[in-house]
């Protein structure tokens, strides 16, 4: 097993990889450092639907072979992809970094995510439990077994190029499935360095195969191969708009997809909150990566009694925050791509505008901080930079109260009784993650018994869940199936119920049972 490789240096070309060899052809494209515009990451070839459909062909042929492997051996095979991750944690972190962005310490947090997935899964070689259950008759014998579901088709975005992917890649191999993954088009290099420490780890190349497309050509293959009967389970992290598209797709064909969406996070304060912990916690959550988390921070829903001295430290934490090169200690480097910061900058600077004019501008700051340029680190031209925006004074039917920004924008909104905050937490019909301050177990309880997210942090941020920990959110944020976790096992396998009986005559099922 090679235990170093020097992705940093050798990433000439990136293309897909079927059964082990470049798919023919391909458009070429180019992924950039978003911290500096110049530097090229990567040459890349897309393909098209027709490689989409190639590798799930593929997939099918190299699924039984991979599911015949005993699953402890698979789960060693993840043992050895844990290690060769750790070994390289350092070099995978900085093309993190490179390709999309993400701060020096977040970058190792992210391979740290992917190895505690490796982790975890690697023993569930040995657990992937079935049952013995009794039966109603003498002499019949009834057992469930996990099934591989078959060839999965894994779609995923690229904020997490590692720690995301590895959420699903991980336990769908481990299970004995044959994956397709389609990373996002913009994290290409980060794809194909994971998916070469997968191969190298002992995954066999005809159950992993590399697909990088543009979503339009993911689609019409995705399409197509559904149509041929070619995939039996996808799996989506990404925008609603677009779960929405592939929930439609799966549905026609009578699968239930795993999907990860979107989130309008709130992270309430409550008049007993340790005020310098919530404004920390805000500050991670809403401007951490710079709030291109599904998890980040939506809306901070504060108790009047403290929404000013909360408003007020919050604000200049933002403002004294160093924004800017990521390989530095920043809180946040450049938006991932182009199309993030356009999209962010499309939907929602016309809104805070807008909502300047709605609520007035005399009160503490109605945008309330925007990082001074002298508290930059680097030069902001070279890349794609973002000022945080804190605007208060929102409002639960306002835009900024009920969808998602993906970028470094924070509301603030005040609330007086327990049932208006809890409908700014709830009422934009996401539910994904959440947070509240306080120093009362009773109001910590109550909140979650009421929130609608599928996550709950209790005084932390509401971003940076646990690997073992089920992931995944309701409403506008997914289809309730959850990622992490031995709960994703029910994503990648299907019960398989055995019945067995050794009477030597016909028992039947509720017309042969013993009375008592
Ligand atoms: C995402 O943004 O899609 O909890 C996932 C977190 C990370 C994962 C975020 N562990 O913030």
């Amino acid at each position: 097993m090679t235990t170093t490789l020097g992705w940093t240096d050798a990433l000439e070309a990136v293309g897909s990889v079927i059964a082990g060899r470049p798919a023919p052809g391909g458009t070429p494209a180019r992924s950039t450092n978003p911290a500096d515009l110049d530097d090229v990451v990567a040459e890349v070839r897309f393909g098209d639907a027709s490689t989409v459909l190639a590798a799930c062909r593929a997939a099918g042929d190299g699924q039984p072979a991979w599911a015949a492997v005993p699953a402890p051996v698979r789960g060693q095979v993840l043992a050895n992809a844990a290690e060769l991750l750790r070994r390289n944690k350092e070099a995978l972190a900085r093309l993190v970094t490179r390709e999309i962005g993400k701060p020096a310490g977040e970058a190792l947090g992210e391979v740290q995510e992917a190895i505690d997935t490796c982790e975890l899964f690697l023993g569930e070689g040995r657990r992937l439990y079935g049952m013995t259950v009794p039966s109603e008759m003498p002499d019949k014998h009834l057992f469930t077994f996990r099934r591989p579901v078959g060839t999965a088709v894994i779609v995923t975005a690229g904020n997490f190029p590692v720690a995301v992917p590895s959420w699903y890649l991980v336990p769908a191999l481990l299970c004995g499935n044959a994956v397709v993954w389609k990373p996002a088009d913009y994290s290409p290099a980060c794809a194909r360095a994971f998916a070469e420490i997968l191969w190298r780890a002992g995954v066999p190349a005809d159950a992993l195969h590399l697909v990088l497309a543009d979503g339009a050509a993911t689609f019409a293959g995705l399409e197509q191969a559904l149509e041929a009967g070619l995939v039996q389970k996808v799996g989506f992290t990404g925008s609603t708009d677009v779960g929405r598209r592939i929930g439609e797709l799966c549905g026609r064909h009578l699968q239930s997809p795993c999907l990860e969406l979107g989130g309008k996070n709130p992270l309430v304060v409550m008049p007993d909150a340790d005020l310098d912990l919530a404004v920390e916690g805000a500050l991670f959550s809403g401007f951490g990566t710079a709030g291109q988390r599904c998890t980040s921070l939506g809306t901070a829903i504060v108790h009047e009694a403290v929404h000013d001295e909360f408003l007020a430290r919050f604000a200049r934490a933002v403002s004294e925050a160093a924004i800017g090169d990521p390989t530095r200690d920043v809180l946040y480097g450049p938006m991932i791509d182009e199309r993030f910061l356009s999209r962010f900058e499309q939907d929602w600077l016309g809104l805070i505008r807008d909502h300047h004019e709605l609520h007035g501008s005399t009160a503490t700051g109605r945008i309330t901080a925007a990082a001074p340029r002298e508290g930059f680190v680097g030069d902001p031209g070279r890349g794609l930079f973002c000022h945080p925006t804190i605007v208060s004074g929102v409002r639960a039917d306002d835009d900024l109260a009920r969808t998602e920004t993906f970028g470094p924008l924070v509301g603030v909104a005040r609330f007086a009784g327990w049932d208006e905050a809890m409908a700014l937490a709830n009422d934009h019909g996401y539910g994904l993650s959440s947070a509240i301050y306080t120093s009362d177990p009773r109001t910590a309880f109550r909140f979650h018994e009421q929130v609608t997210a599928g996550m709950v942090s209790v005084n932390n941020s509401t971003s940076g869940a646990e690997a073992h920990l089920p992931f995944g959110g309701n409403g506008k944020s997914g289809n309730g199936s959850r990622q992490s976790g031995v709960w994703v096992l029910d994503q990648f396998t299907r019960w398989q119920s055995m019945n067995w009986d050794t009477a030597g005559r016909l028992q039947k099922a509720q017309m042969d049972v013993a009375q008592v």
